[in-house]
Parts: structure tokens; sequence; C-alpha cells
């Protein structure tokens, strides 16, 4: 198990958290997400053997949010 974490300056409310937690742990390989909406962050912990970080900072991007590491 690995983690990774992103900043994403554009999360501003719990909506944006919610979403973008569910969307994340809809990938294969995720074990856990947890989105700190104070300092506008996501923690990730992750199966190295099936997903890698560039795909799960791709599909954050694909929702429309930047991301900033
Ligand atoms: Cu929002």
């Amino acid at each position: 198990m690995e983690t990774v974490s992103f900043n994403i300056p554009s999360i501003s409310c719990s909506a944006c958290s919610r979403k973008i937690q569910e969307e994340i742990k809809s990938l294969q390989g995720i074990e856990n997400v947890s989105v700190d909406l104070k300092t506008q962050s996501v923690n990730v912990d992750y199966d190295p053997g099936s997903i890698n970080s560039q795909e799960i900072k791709n599909k954050i991007i694909s929702m429309g949010y930047e991301v900033t590491q």
C-alpha cells in the first residue's frame, strides 16, 4: 500500500469534497480516500500493483479540478 497526496485549490465546499472522494474510490486499487477541505488536499491510499499516482491525478483533472502537488 502506498499513499499519495494532492493539493486541489479549487475545492471549495463539502459537495466537491464528497464528489472527489466518491470518484476516486470508484477506481480499482483504491484503499482509502480522505479529502481535507481546510487544506484543500486529498490523501489517497492505493495498491501500486493496481493503479499509480498519475492515474489518480488524471481522474481528478478529468473531473475539472486543477491539481497542484
Ligand atoms: Cu464545491
